[in-house]
This record gives C-alpha cells, structure tokens and sequence, in this order.
C-alpha cells in the first residue's frame, strides 16, 4: 500500500517511517494516523524486519505536534476520540515485538514528543528541539504525553515542561534521560540506523522477551516484576534462538539467530 503522510521504507532487517508532511512541518492529522497504524501492522506482521525507526522527511522537523489546523475544527466528543486514536497508534509502537527507535531530526513538539516517547529509545540531532506546548494552547498533552514523560523524567520536571510549555534543546533533553545520543544532524540517520543494524543481529525472541518484560515491569512492582522476568526468561530459554546462541558461545563461534517469532 502507498502513503500519502508517511513513508515507510522497509529494508530488511529494518523498517524506517518517516512522517512526511513536510508543509505542516510532519504535524499529525487523522489520515497520518491511519497510515501509521497500516504500516505499523504490516511492519509487525513481517518476520524480516527486526527494528523500526521512526524519523521525519526534510530537516526542520520530526512532527511539530497534532495538526492544530485540524484540532481547532472538532467539538469535545471528537476531540477525545482523536486523542484516543493517537494513544492507541502511540502504544501500538511500545506494544511492537520489536525495538524502535525515534531519529529525532528537528522540533519534537506535542505529539511529536509523544510519538518518540512510544519508542524504546531516542536518538537526536543537535539541532533537535523537544517541548510539549499544548498548555499554550490551552490544552493538555493528550496522547499519553502527560504519562510517558513523567515515567521517563519524573514528576517534577515533566510538570515543569508541560506546565510552562516551553521547549527545549537535544543537551538538556540528554540531561533529562529524554535523549539516549546527539549527533551531528548529518550523521543521525547513520547512527540511528548502526544501533538498528546491531540490534538486529540479536535473536528476534530474546529481543521480543526483553521489551515485553521491561515495559510490563515499569508498570509493577519490583516483584512482580522480577516474577514476570522469571517466568519470561524460562520462556525465552526454549528458543532455538537461545539454543544457538548458547551453543554458539561454547563452540566459539559467532550466533546466527533465525529470528523465530512466537
Ligand atoms: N499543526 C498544523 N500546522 C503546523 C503545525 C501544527 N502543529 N506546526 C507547524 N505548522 C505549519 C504552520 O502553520 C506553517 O504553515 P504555513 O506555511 O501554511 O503557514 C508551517 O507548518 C511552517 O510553520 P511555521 O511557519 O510556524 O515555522 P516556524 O519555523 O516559524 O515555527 C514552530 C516552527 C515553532 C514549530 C511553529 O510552527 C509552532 O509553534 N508550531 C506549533 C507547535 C505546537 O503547538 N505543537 C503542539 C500541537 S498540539 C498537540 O500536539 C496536542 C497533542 C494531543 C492532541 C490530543 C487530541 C485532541
């Protein structure tokens, strides 16, 4: 299937979708929605990808928020069922079997904030500037941003950002723990798509089991979480992924894992 918002170009093992919509500087409308949900299904559904990223077209933005032009249109009911889409769309990134990782090229703004949040970890340029400035407009961040931000920072400096809605940069975002890496804005693709490249080396069912069970576990307790990894780790355990690499390790040889899915 072609789309028109978004370009998903997938080059096995690793699938790139870059929000395309360089006019509204890549700002999310309902269509953009659609498409990414599409393309995040096939994306799942396609055993030789083994890692997303997620990245904008042109050199300005990443997506500077929720399309406002189509925002400031609908009544509350629609309003709420948009907010609920994006957060579906947004988890349906965090629920992936697989790792993505935003390549965060410009302003990551609203929804742009949150839909690199959905990623397991972010990557920025320099010139990259984060914020969520829905309190400016007299709104709240409503696609999980209020609660991604704060699990990711903390409390207190997710309430300073989304209270004063002011935006900032890639250096402070790395203090923050927002940002794993800054590149130079001419080698984040490169470097984006190195980690991806590594990652992909890795067996597809431990990769599967590791974010399965990090993303259940920062919704728990440390038991609980510990149990959940217990368990998930015997799982894992019954690979052929974990047999090879196992194996491989005593036969000093290198692993190559078959990237078997359950
Ligand atoms: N929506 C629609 N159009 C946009 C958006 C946006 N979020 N951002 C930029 N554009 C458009 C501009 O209108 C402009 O279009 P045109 O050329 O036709 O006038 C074009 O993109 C270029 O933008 P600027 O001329 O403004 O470029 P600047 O470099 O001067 O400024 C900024 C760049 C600072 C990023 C500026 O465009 C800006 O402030 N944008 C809005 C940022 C923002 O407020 N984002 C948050 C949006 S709200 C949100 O994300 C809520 C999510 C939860 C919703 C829940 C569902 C109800």
């Amino acid at each position: 299937m072609s789309f028109e918002n978004i370009i998903l170009k997938v080059e096995p093992p690793i699938a790139t979708i870059f929000f395309n919509r360089p006019k509204a500087l890549n700002a999310l409308n309902n269509a953009l929605f659609d498409e990414l949900d599409i393309a995040l299904d096939q994306i799942k559904n396609d055993t030789h990808i083994r890692v997303l990223i997620l990245t904008g077209t042109g050199d300005k933005a990443f997506v500077a928020g929720a399309d406002i032009a189509e925002l400031v249109k609908m009544n509350p009911l629609e309003g709420k069922s948009f907010s609920r889409k994006g957060q579906k769309v947004f988890s349906k990134i965090e629920d992936l079997p697989i790792p993505a990782i935003a390549a965060v090229n410009g302003f990551a703004l609203g929804g742009g904030l949150e839909a690199a949040l959905g990623c397991d970890f972010i990557y920025a340029s320099q010139k990259a500037l984060f914020g969520l400035p829905e309190i400016t407009l007299g709104l709240i961040p409503g696609f999980g941003g209020t609660q991604r931000l704060a699990r990711r920072i903390g409390a207190s400096r997710a309430k300073e950002m989304i209270f004063t809605g002011k935006n900032i940069n890639a250096q402070t975002a790395l203090e923050y723990g927002i940002v794993n890496k800054i590149c130079e804005p001419e080698n984040l693709m490169t470097e984006a798509l190195k980690t991806a490249g590594l990652i992909a080396t890795k067996g597809r069912v431990s990769l599967r089991s590791a974010k399965e069970v990090i993303q259940t576990g920062l919704n728990a307790d440390l038991a609980t979480g510990c149990r959940i990894e217990n368990d998930v780790f015997g799982l894992t355990m019954a690979s052929e992924d974990a047999k090879e690499g196992t194996h491989a390790f005593l036969e000093k040889r290198k692993a190559v894992f078959k990237g078997e899915r359950y």
